[in-house]
C-alpha cells in the first residue's frame, strides 16, 4: 500500500512509519515541526534527543535499507495539503498532525485557540483535499479514549447509540465529554468525520485510544531511529514521566486520588494496532471506531508498577502526592468496549509491568540531558487557572 503519514516526525508518527516501511509499504511522511518548537517554548525537551528528518530518514536507509519520502509542511495550509495529495494518491492516509498536549491547551486562551483551531482546521483541510483528489483512500485519524470522558456506563465502541426521550426513540451520536480543550478538539474532528462521512461518503476509521508509554519498537534498533520522549509537566504522558522521574529520584507525581482510570498500551502495541487498522480498510463509504487500548489502570497501580521495576534495577523511587491541577473524577465507573481490534487479530505483547523495567533503563543514559530539565517536571499548569505562563 502507498500509506501517507501526517505528524511522521512524532512520537507515534516515526515508529509507525518505520514499521509500515518494515511490512514493504511506501511510507510518505508529513510534518511542520511543531512538536519540536512547542516542547522548547515551555522550556523542555525531548528526554532522548532525536536527529533531524534528513538525519532519521538516511538512518532508516542504512540500518534498515528504508526508503522515505518525506514533505515538510502544514497541513492547516490547505494549498500545501492538497498539492500533497494530488502528487501522492495514498491508498491510505494516517492522520497524527495535531497539537497532543491536555495541560498545553490549557496554559491560556492564546493554547486553548492554537489547540483547537490547528486540530479543526488541520482535519477539515484533510477532509477537503481527499474529497477533491482521492476519495476512495481510507482516512485513519487519531482520536483519543479521552473524548468519552468518564461516563457512567459502559462506553460503547461505536459512533451511534439508541436513545428513548420522554417516550420518543432516536439515534444519538454516542455521548461525549471531554477534560481539556485539547481532548474537545478530538471531539470536535469526531463530529466532522461523522458529518463528511454522511455528506461525502468518505471512509474513515476514527480511533479512540489511551495513553501510550515505552521506547521501542522492534525497528528501534538504534539510537539514531529513536523517537522522541517527552517528560515535563505539560507534553509529558504519565508512565513515561513516572519512569524519568525514578531515574532522576523524583517521588511519582501521583495526582489527586490517583484512582483516576485510564486504558493504556505499549508504543509496541500501538505500532501493532495500527498497521493491522490500515491493511484491514473498512468498507468504501463506512465510518468505523476503533478503541485502542490494553490495560485498564489507576494511577496508583501504575505508580506502584514502576516504582516495583526500579527496585528491581537498585533504584528507590517514593510516590508522592499532588493535589489534582486538573478537573476530573478520580473515583469512576470505566468500562470501555473493545472488540474492532481483537476481531482483526489484535495480540498485545507485553504487559506494563513486563515494560516498565526496559524503560527505565533505556531512559538512564539520558540522565545528564534529563536533568537539566528537572525545573519542568513538578505539576504547574492548573486547569482552574486562566493564565498558567510561567
Ligand atoms: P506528537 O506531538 O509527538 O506528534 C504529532 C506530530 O504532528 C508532530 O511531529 C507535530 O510536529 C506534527 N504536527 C502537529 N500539527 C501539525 C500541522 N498543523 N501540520 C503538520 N504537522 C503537524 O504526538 P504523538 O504522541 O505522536 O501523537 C500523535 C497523535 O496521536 C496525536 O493526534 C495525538 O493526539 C494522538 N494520541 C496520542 C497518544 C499518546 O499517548 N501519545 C494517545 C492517544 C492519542
Ligand atoms: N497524571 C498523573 N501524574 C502525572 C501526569 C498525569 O497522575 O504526572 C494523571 C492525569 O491526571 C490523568 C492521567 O494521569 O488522570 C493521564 O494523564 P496523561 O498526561 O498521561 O494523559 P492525557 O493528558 O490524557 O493525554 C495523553 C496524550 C494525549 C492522548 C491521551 C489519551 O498526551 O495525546 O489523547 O493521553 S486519553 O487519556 O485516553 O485521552
Amino acid at each position: 500500500m502507498k500509506v501517507v503519514v501526517l505528524g511522521a516526525d512524532g512520537y507515534l508518527g516515526w515508529p509507525l512509519s518505520l514499521r509500515l516501511l518494515a511490512r514493504g509499504h511506501d511510507v510518505i511522511g508529513v510534518d511542520n515541526f511543531v512538536t519540536r518548537k512547542n516542547v522548547k517554548e515551555v522550556g523542555s525537551d525531548s528526554a532522548i534527543p532525536i536527529p533531524a528528518m534528513k538525519d532519521r530518514i538516511k538512518a532508516a536507509k542504512d540500518i534498515h535499507g528504508f526508503n522515505m519520502k518525506f514533505h515538510e509542511g502544514d497541513i492547516t495550509d490547505y494549498e500545501f495539503l492538497h498539492k500533497v495529495m494530488k502528487e501522492e494518491k495514498p491508498d491510505a492516509v494516517v492522520h497524527f498532525a495535531e497539537t497532543r498536549s491536555a495541560p498545553y491547551s490549557m496554559i491560556n486562551a492564546k493554547h486553548a485557540t492554537y489547540t483547537l483551531t490547528n486540530n479543526i482546521s488541520g482535519t477539515i483541510n484533510l477532509i477537503y483535499s481527499m474529497m477533491e483528489t482521492n476519495p476512495s483512500a481510507h482516512v485513519v485519524k487519531m482520536g483519543t479514549m479521552g473524548e468519552y470522558g468518564t461516563p457512567n456506563f459502559d462506553i460503547p465502541e461505536s459512533a451511534y447509540v439508541d436513545v428513548e426521550i420522554k417516550g420518543r426513540k432516536d439515534r444519538i451520536t454516542t455521548p461525549k465529554f471531554a477534560g481539556s480543550w485539547y481532548h474537545w478538539s478530538k471531539v470536535h474532528d469526531t463530529n466532522n468525520i461523522l458529518f463528511a462521512n454522511k455528506v461525502l461518503k468518505l471512509t474513515f476509521t476514527d480511533i479512540m485510544q489511551g495513553p501510550v508509554y515505552g521506547t521501542r519498537t522492534k525497528e528501534i534498533t538504534d539510537e539514531k531511529l529513536h523517537t522522541r520522549f517527552d517528560f515535563d509537566e505539560v507534553w509529558g504522558t504519565v508512565v513515561n514521566r513516572f519512569c524519568v522521574e525514578s531515574v532522576l529520584g523524583i517521588p511519582l507525581t501521583v495526582y489527586g486520588s490517583g484512582q483516576q482510570v485510564r486504558g493504556y498500551l505499549s508504543l509496541e502495541d500501538s505500532v501493532q494496532a495500527l498497521s493491522l487498522l490500515i491493511e484491514n480498510p473498512p468498507e468504501h463509504g463506512e465510518y468505523r471506531v476503533a478503541n485502542q487500548f490494553v490495560e485498564l489502570l489507576s494511577i496508583n497501580q501504575i505508580a506502584e508498577t514502576v516504582q516495583k521495576a526500579a527496585k528491581r534495577l537498585g533504584i528507590e523511587v517514593t510516590i508522592g502526592k499532588h493535589e489534582n491541577p486538573r478537573v476530573e473524577a478520580d473515583r469512576h465507573h470505566y468500562n470501555p468496549e473493545i472488540k474492532v481490534l481483537p476481531g482483526l487479530g489484535f495480540k498485545p505483547k507485553l504487559k506494563m509491568a513486563d515494560l516498565t523495567g526496559q524503560l527505565i533503563q533505556d531512559l538512564v543514559p539520558y540522565k545528564e540531558h534529563m536533568s537539566r530539565f528537572h525545573n519542568r517536571i513538578l505539576p504547574y499548569t492548573n486547569w482552574r487557572k486562566t493564565e498558567n505562563a510561567r
